[in-house]
């Protein structure tokens, strides 16, 4: 055997054994991050050259003191990023994320994906359970109103920048930046949720942001196993049980294909793909 080939028959039997805690698992976690989202064409924030860090300032476009210095420059770029993801379709990591969604919650367990990313590729791929840790670029708010008075902004481009509502506010997107406290009821939930969860994976994401960088540790600390999906070595790395290095719209599929093979509910969701397995 070459080592090649030895690497992905290492591959393949991780992919397996995760599966089997997939089927088993009571609870299930997804926490996901900007690489997710990388092969739908939408940049990441750390990666060297291609990363958004790397060419914009965080502290200028990012914070709350950027965004009341120059409403009209933060509103340009995000409105730069909408365009952008409005082009961008949700690949194959979101798709099967979205159909093991489907079989876990066909066979009783729970399951929730929690995301970092605020392009709604996830609830375009037919996530349900989702919770939006960092807010969702197609929604704004009052400036100095709380998250929940945020509304959806469609429009794309928008006409105006800055916009403001009807009753003449300044509004601000729906994301949280640097130094903002997450939606509490958001948090609370994904952080309880990640303390039952039996397998909690986390997926494209540098592990350096925090609160959501937390999850995995929630579920460390209860007895879960966690898998890392990323090409690189995060922060997490050392804490992870399974690190598959890869991109995910290749690996999450993989993994997919694999829990097909054994999940119970596959059967009745899906007899045709399931004939012509191995
Ligand atoms: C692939 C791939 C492929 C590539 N497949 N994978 C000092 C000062 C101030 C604050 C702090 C401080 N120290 C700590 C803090 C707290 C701070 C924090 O964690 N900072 C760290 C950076 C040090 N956190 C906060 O401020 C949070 N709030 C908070 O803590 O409130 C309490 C508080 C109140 C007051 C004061 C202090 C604390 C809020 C964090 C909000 C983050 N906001 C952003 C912008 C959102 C809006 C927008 O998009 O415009 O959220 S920043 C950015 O980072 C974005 C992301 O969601 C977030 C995480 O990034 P992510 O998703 O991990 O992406 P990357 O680029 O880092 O990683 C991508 C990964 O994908 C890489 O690993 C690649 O290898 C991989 N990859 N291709 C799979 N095909």
């Amino acid at each position: 055997m070459d080592s090649r080939t030895e690497s992905s028959e290492a591959l393949r039997q991780q992919l397996r054994e995760i599966a089997r805690l997939a089927c088993r698992a009571r609870c299930i976690v997804v926490s996901t991050g900007a690489g997710t989202s990388a092969e739908s064409g939408i940049p990441t924030f750390r990666d060297a050259q291609t990363g958004l860090w790397a060419r914009y300032d965080p502290v200028m476009l990012a914070s709350y003191e950027g965004f009341v210095t120059d409403p009209e420059n933060v509103w340009r770029w995000y409105d730069e990023r909408r365009q952008a993801m409005a082009l961008a379709s949700p690949n194959p990591g979101h798709l099967a994320l979205a159909r093991w969604e489907a079989l876990a919650l066909a066979g009783g367990q729970e399951f929730l994906l929690a995301t970092q990313n605020i392009d709604g590729l996830h609830s375009r791929a037919g996530s349900m359970h989702l919770l939006e840790l960092h807010g969702n670029i197609w929604f704004a708010r009052p400036l100095k109103g709380a998250y929940s008075e945020a509304c959806e902004l469609p429009q794309c481009p928008l006409p105006q920048l800055p916009p403001y509502d009807g009753q003449g506010r300044l509004l601000r997107p729906h994301v949280v930046w640097f130094g903002e406290m997450l939606d509490n009821a958001v948090l609370s939930q994904a952080m309880v949720t990640a303390g039952r969860a039996d397998l909690l994976l986390v997926v494209g994401s540098s592990s350096q942001v925090y609160p959501a960088a937390a999850l995995p540790h929630a579920a460390l600390r209860k007895g879960g196993t966690v898998v890392e999906i990323n090409p690189s070595e995060t922060e997490l790395t050392p804490h992870a049980h399974f690190s598959l290095r890869g991109p995910s719209g290749e690996l999450l599929p993989q993994l997919l294909a694999e829990i097909e093979l054994l999940h119970p509910a596959a059967e009745a969701a899906a007899p045709a793909q399931r004939k012509g397995a191995p």
